[in-house]
């Protein structure tokens, strides 16, 4: 199992890199940029995936240098992008509470040169669930110098509806577990159908995680899902293997 010293030292050491899915745009089908997803490469056991440790890097406040690595690196990353792929960042809750997130997302903005239009910003709805006004209020400075906010993981947590009319989203992504139910529950269809006519009154999009097959994509399509990210389209990969075929905004 993991310990405090051991992600302390691979922050020290940049043991970190940054894997990208694509998204695309679902009427014309372009790539229109990519989700950053944050890997250790541990020197004995390899790659570890995220869901490993990142609960001990909040629980321990490490969350806090890793996040700066993690936006400086994909900010730095997007930059060398063609001109209109845009980098979506995963926030934690721990670091919305520090008071010079604002200040690191604009020094990682300004060091890259990435204009702030490119940066998309991915929280889930339990940022909202304490601080609720902190938040708000960070999150409409966010907004003001051209940053997209989206809720992410949608439909898996709680009172959703009511934290997306509160909250200044530009965009909404749900979870996969909807997806992957698709085609063996009706239900599912209803759900997906509800959220693009809600987002389209709030004049949010809508983007489907976790699309695996093109049954699932056509169904989306119809739906009227603005964005799609899976397997599909698009597994997370380091950056070397985009890089030779730069992607191509819609
Ligand atoms: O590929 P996947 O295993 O990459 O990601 C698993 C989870 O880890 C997702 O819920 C994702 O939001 C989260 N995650 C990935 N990268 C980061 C990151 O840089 N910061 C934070 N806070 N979460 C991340
Ligand atoms: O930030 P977020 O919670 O959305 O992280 C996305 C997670 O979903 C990552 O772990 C990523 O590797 C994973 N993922 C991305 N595309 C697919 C997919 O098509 N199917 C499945 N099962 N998982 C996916
Ligand atoms: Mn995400
Ligand atoms: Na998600």
């Amino acid at each position: 199992n993991m310990l405090e010293g051991d992600l302390r030292d691979a922050i020290a050491r940049c043991q970190f890199e940054l894997h990208y899915q694509p998204f695309v745009d679902v009427a014309s089908g372009q790539r229109c940029g990519f989700e950053a997803l944050v890997r250790w490469r541990h020197p004995t056991r390899g790659l570890i995936p995220p869901d490993q440790f990142i609960p001990l890097a909040e629980e321990t406040g490490l969350i806090v240098a890793l996040g700066e690595w993690v936006l400086r690196r994909a900010c730095e990353d997007a930059a060398s992008w063609p001109s209109d792929a845009r980098v979506a960042v995963n926030l934690s809750p721990v670091q919305f509470k520090e008071a010079e997130l604002f200040d690191v997302i604009c020094a990682a903005l300004g060091d890259s040169g990435l204009p702030p239009e490119r940066l998309e910003i991915e929280i889930t709805e339990s940022v909202l669930l304490e601080r609720g006004i902190e938040n708000h209020a960070f999150m409409e400075r966010l907004k003001s110098i051209g940053i997209e906010l989206a809720l992410d993981d949608f439909g898996t947590g709680y009172s959703s509806l009511s934290y997306l009319t509160a909250f200044p989203f530009d965009k909404i992504k749900i979870d996969k577990s909807f997806i992957s139910n698709l085609s063996h529950r009706p239900h599912s269809s209803a759900i997906i159908s509800s959220i693009v006519t809600l987002a389209r009154g709030l004049d949010m999009s809508v983007t489907a995680e976790g699309v695996e097959t093109s049954e699932q994509f056509e169904r989306l399509k119809g739906l009227g899902v603005n964005f799609a990210q899976g397997y599909l389209l698009g597994r997370p990969q380091p950056i070397e293997r985009i890089a030779p075929e730069p992607p191509v905004a819609g």
